[in-house]
């Protein structure tokens, strides 16, 4: 049987308390910069927002640990946000009495909650709850954080657009890379590249057709089969393609099956092939590529970018909604956050008629559903900072003729 504290240590152990309490109360306060009154608030003023602070590093863990806790001891949350690099985050519960509850079950000294941090590298860590006055987006943290918030990457997030995760194991990743990093990079502005299959031409964005094409590199090996078989979902109108005058469709097995009559398609893979051209970008924490279409014309319609490393928001942009005999603009944006090892295939709109950019910063935010939390509507706003990624861009060169998009705005052809 574990003995109970004695006094002494009892003592000892609310000083230590009530020091972090101070610290962290000093800490908020000079961040964000607002009198203490109208900042954090006194326990008999209860709120269902919080500050929690000093947790630690701010990583996922701490973000799943506290969420537990939040749960456990309080009930269900509509919002927690941690910052990596700062000591305090801000949390909200749908309900002030869960609010209340996580206080008073928590509470060890006078207007303190604080919580072992059990399932940290540190179970010996206190963090700190207060309550606050203040929506997380009147926050001083919020404003200093001004990046957009993306949303994770999901199939059909904008029309033509389909997202695959988890395409290849970690160690595929590494082998991967350690292959890459054995080849030469060529260093652009804010990025370095390599090419492979065709050479691709900066400034004209297209490659040079009549240089004798190399088969894709070896590491690319455990890739390839789950591109085919991504490609092999897809397939292509036999009507239109017989008309050399007009756009080729492109549907999946399963919208087609939705839709009714498959016999007048075909393989996608049948009729273009494997991807012959590839294009390597290393983006160093901060690195990034400009507002662009992937040139129409040279290229066929379906292309695909893999992530290895790091995950990253990108930024899309729709051109003009075409309407017949109508000229409308569009200023359509999303913000979608592209995890490690996954892959994300262009198609359609997406391909034709949206711009996409990875704009220069070190850190994104993205915010998800929670996946501890049973509530739908609970969402972790998350700062992920960017390590290195390596996106692998396969494409199919084009060799008939003009395109003949239904998106002439950002077409090279029409
Ligand atoms: O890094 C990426 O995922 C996108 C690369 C890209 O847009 C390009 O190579 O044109």
């Amino acid at each position: 049987m574990e003995e109970a504290p004695s006094k002494k240590e009892l003592k000892r152990e609310e000083q230590r308390y009530k020091k972090k309490m101070a610290q962290a109360q000093g800490v908020i306060c000079r961040a964000e910069n607002r009198p203490f009154d109208q900042t954090i608030l006194q326990n008999d003023c209860p709120s269902k927002r919080l500050f929690v602070s000093h947790f630690g590093c701010g990583d996922e863990i701490d973000q799943d640990v506290i969420t537990s806790f939040c749960l456990e001891n309080g009930g269900p949350l509509l919002n927690l946000s941690i910052f990596p690099g700062n000591t305090y985050g801000h949390l909200e519960f749908k309900e002030e009495e869960s609010a209340r509850r996580l206080i008073e079950q928590a509470m060890d000294v006078k207007n303190c909650v604080a919580m072992r941090f059990e399932g940290s590298d540190n179970p010996d860590r206190i963090v700190v709850f207060y309550y606050t006055p203040l929506r997380l987006d009147e926050l001083k943290i919020s404003e200093k954080m001004e990046i957009p918030t993306a949303e994770p990457a999901t199939t059909g997030i904008i029309p033509g657009l389909y997202v695959y995760e988890e395409v290849i194991t970690p160690e595929e990743e590494e082998a991967m890379l350690r292959e890459i990093d054995q080849n030469k990079w060529t260093k652009l502005l804010s990025r370095k590249v390599q090419h492979y299959g065709y050479e691709f031409k900066y400034g004209t964005n297209d490659v040079d057709q009549s240089q004798v094409i190399e088969p894709l590199p070896q590491f690319c090996d455990p890739i390839i089969p789950k591109i085919e078989h991504i490609l092999n979902e897809f397939k292509v109108s036999q009507e239109v393609m017989a008309s050399k005058e007009k756009h080729t469709e492109i549907r999946t097995a399963s919208e087609l099956e939705k839709e009714g009559d498959a016999s007048q398609w075909e393989p996608y893979l049948k009729h273009y092939g494997m991807f012959d051209q590839l294009t390597l970008n290393n983006y160093a924490p901060g690195d990034g590529i400009p507002p662009h279409v992937d040139k129409h014309s040279p290229f066929q319609e379906i292309f695909m970018a893999l992530s290895l490393k790091s995950g990253v928001t990108m930024h899309f942009k729709k051109g003009e909604v075409v309407k017949e005999g109508e000229e409308s603009k569009s200023e359509a944006q999303r913000d979608i956050y592209l995890k490690p090892r996954s892959l994300i295939l262009f198609s359609g709109e997406a391909r034709y008629n949206w711009l996409h950019s990875i704009a220069q910063r070190k850190i994104d935010k993205v915010e998800e559903q929670s996946a501890i939390s049973k509530e739908s509507d609970c969402t972790m706003t998350k700062l992920r900072s960017r390590q290195r990624r390596v996106s692998l861009t396969f494409r199919k060169v084009k060799f008939d003729g003009p395109c003949r998009c239904p998106y002439p705005l950002l077409c090279d052809s029409q």
